[in-house]
């Protein structure tokens, strides 16, 4: 557990492992996992008016306005509280950043460096219990009963933008836009860079992070 509170941004491409990460991350020692894509995705199941605003644009790899991604997010950062938390997806340009950071004082930045040839391999057999966001991928984290989920045993979908050609389109975007915010942040110099083809392989190497930098 955390001795002290501390917040982190998670950054890496789809499906490098954000969402897996910080499941095991706030597993072990405590810490509330804050996933944009979960929230909108949530959002989009119960019809709200953020769901219906987001829905077209994540079912075309684009990013949602700002504004509403913006506004969103530190809502549920102020719901959060005065607890650790890891923040998946979010800030995603500078735009997001340099709102974020007006708000929060951010204590690390995690980039997860996955080729992106493993990815498009790995987002073919993800599927998803879309009310929670609990991940499953067939061959690596095989849902106990195949194509329920674990805890509810509701059906299991395939996400909307794991087609391959949205799958695509998000790697280039990735690209285009996060390079500056990693940029930005390592000015800052808060980035920590994690490489490799697994995640059992890099979490050793996020583990000694974890304990040396923000348990100090
Ligand atoms: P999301 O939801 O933030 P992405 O594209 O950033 O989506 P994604 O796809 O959720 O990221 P991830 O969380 O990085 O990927 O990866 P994951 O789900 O943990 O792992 C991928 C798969 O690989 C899983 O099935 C997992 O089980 C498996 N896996 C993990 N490790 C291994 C391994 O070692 N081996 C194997 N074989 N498998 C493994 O954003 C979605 C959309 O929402 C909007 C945008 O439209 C975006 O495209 N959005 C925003 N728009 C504007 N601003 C923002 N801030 C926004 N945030 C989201
Ligand atoms: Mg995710």
């Amino acid at each position: 557990m955390y001795t002290k509170i501390f917040r982190a941004v998670i950054i890496g491409a789809p499906g490098s492992g954000k969402g897996t990460i910080s499941e095991l991350i706030c597993k072990n020692h405590g810490c509330v996992h804050i996933s944009t894509g979960d929230i909108l995705r949530q959002n989009i199941i119960k019809n709200t008016e953020l769901g219906k605003k987001a829905k077209q644009y994540i079912a075309e790899g684009k990013l949602v306005p700002d504004a509403i991604v913006t506004k969103t997010m530190l809502a549920r950062i102020t719901e959060v509280g005065n607890r650790s938390y890891i923040l998946d997806g979010f800030p995603r340009n500078i735009a997001q950043a340099e709102a974020l950071s007006a708000r929060e004082q951010i204590d690390a930045v995690i980039t997860l460096d996955v080729p992106h040839s493993v990815i498009i391999d790995r987002v073919k057999n993800r599927w998803i219990h879309a009310p929670s966001g609990r991940v499953y991928n067939i061959g690596f984290k095989n849902p106990k009963v195949p194509g329920k989920d674990d805890v509810t045993g509701e059906p299991l979908i395939q996400r909307e933008d794991d087609k391959p050609h949205v799958v695509a389109k998000r790697l280039e975007l990735y690209d285009e836009v996060m390079s500056p915010v990693i940029a930005w942040y390592e000015k800052k110099g808060l980035v920590a860079t994690f490489k490799g083809k697994k995640t059992k392989e890099i979490w050793p190497m996020m583990e000694l992070f974890l304990n040396d930098r923000i348990n100090a």
